[in-house]
């Protein structure tokens, strides 16, 4: 079972969207560098797949350079899909959208037909960042973790372009694990709603195979990468755990501590520039999470029409 989180609040911004979506020229979709394919969420490309979209592959300065090209070559190979990476934290980049914008929908501009642009994109990827860049003020409360804006928000940025804020939004039922874990590593799912250790050690694992020498660097662990890729997962996080100090009376290590510490490490590019996935393996990892919720859909499907002849029989 993948790691899920669709909150109350959730289903508001999305009926909030598919609401505001009626008078909106365009639409950011703001993802992470770190996890491009992850963050890219389905709900949100059913609600506003028929406006002009930009994707904006945000956090940049934090992934790898090489994995975010692939990244953009992907994006703008499919079908009137443009993808621009960004780090949102930096005014002159991200003003340069707002004529990007302009030409998305040449029909508006003016006071009498202001452009309408709504941004989205799932929890704590930069979007409230995004529009104080934009618009050069600080309106929209941005903050490092899940969750920060609760309601949308609408920003002026000249007479005729508006802006629209909207809360983070994960989608209903996350089918890929690998997603599920990659989120959670990022800070876009909520704190209660996953396992530390778990996503430690399947952010561990992909480490090991992509990044051991950020690992070796960081932990200092004096291994080569043949070493680090061979090691179990678990036998690495107690190294690190020990290396970092997780280390409880009597000389063993605090799992938690250290998957909390490889977590916030990752997290504050402590481990450098990283980036969980690039386009083959994560359209590989879909595919087997579409095989597998179409199998669990036709076992439950075959399930109740076993219970329904049952009933007619009694
Ligand atoms: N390094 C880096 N940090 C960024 C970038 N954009 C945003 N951040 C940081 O990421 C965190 C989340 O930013 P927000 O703008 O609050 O994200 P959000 O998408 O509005 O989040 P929610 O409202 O919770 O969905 C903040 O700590 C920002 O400073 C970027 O391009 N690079
Ligand atoms: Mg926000």
């Amino acid at each position: 079972m993948s790691i899920q989180w669709f909150p109350g609040h959730m289903h508001l911004t999305r009926k909030l969207i598919a609401e505001r979506i009626k008078d909106i020229d365009v639409v950011i979709e703001v993802l992470d560098a770190r996890m491009p394919g992850s963050s890219a969420n389905p709900a949100l490309t059913e609600l506003t797949g028929h406006k002009p979209t930009l994707k904006i592959i945000n956090k940049q300065d934090m992934a790898d350079a090489a994995r975010t090209a692939l990244w953009v070559d992907w994006y703008d190979a499919q079908h009137e899909t443009k993808a621009l990476p960004l780090d949102a934290s930096e005014p002159a980049p991200a003003k340069r959208l707002v004529e990007a914008c302009r030409k998305l929908a040449p029909g508006r501009g003016g006071m009498a037909k202001p452009l309408r642009v709504l941004i989205c994109g799932v929890p704590n990827v930069g979007k409230s960042t995004l529009i104080n860049s934009m618009s050069g003020k600080g309106q929209a409360k941005a903050g490092d973790e899940a969750g920060v804006t609760k309601d949308e928000q609408r920003i002026v940025l000249d007479d005729d372009f508006y802006l629209w804020d909207t809360p983070g939004m994960l989608w209903p039922k996350i089918i890929v694990p690998q997603t599920g874990y990659n989120l959670a590593a990022c800070g876009s799912v909520g704190r209660n709603a996953y396992d530390d250790e778990l996503v430690a050690l399947e952010l561990l694992l992909y480490l090991q195979m992509h990044y051991a020498r950020h690992l070796d660097e960081r932990y200092k662990l004096g291994l080569d990468d043949e070493e680090i890729a061979a090691l179990h997962d678990d036998e690495l996080l107690t190294l690190i755990g020990k290396k970092r100090g997780a280390v409880m009376s009597g000389g063993r290590v605090n799992m938690q501590k250290a998957a909390e510490l490889l977590i916030t490490d990752f997290r504050t590019q402590m481990l450098g520039r990283i980036t969980l996935e690039v386009p083959a393996e994560f359209e590989q990892w879909r595919a087997a999470g579409e095989a597998a919720e179409a199998e669990h859909q036709a076992k439950k499907a075959e399930h109740a029409k076993h219970r329904k002849a049952g009933r007619k029989r009694y």
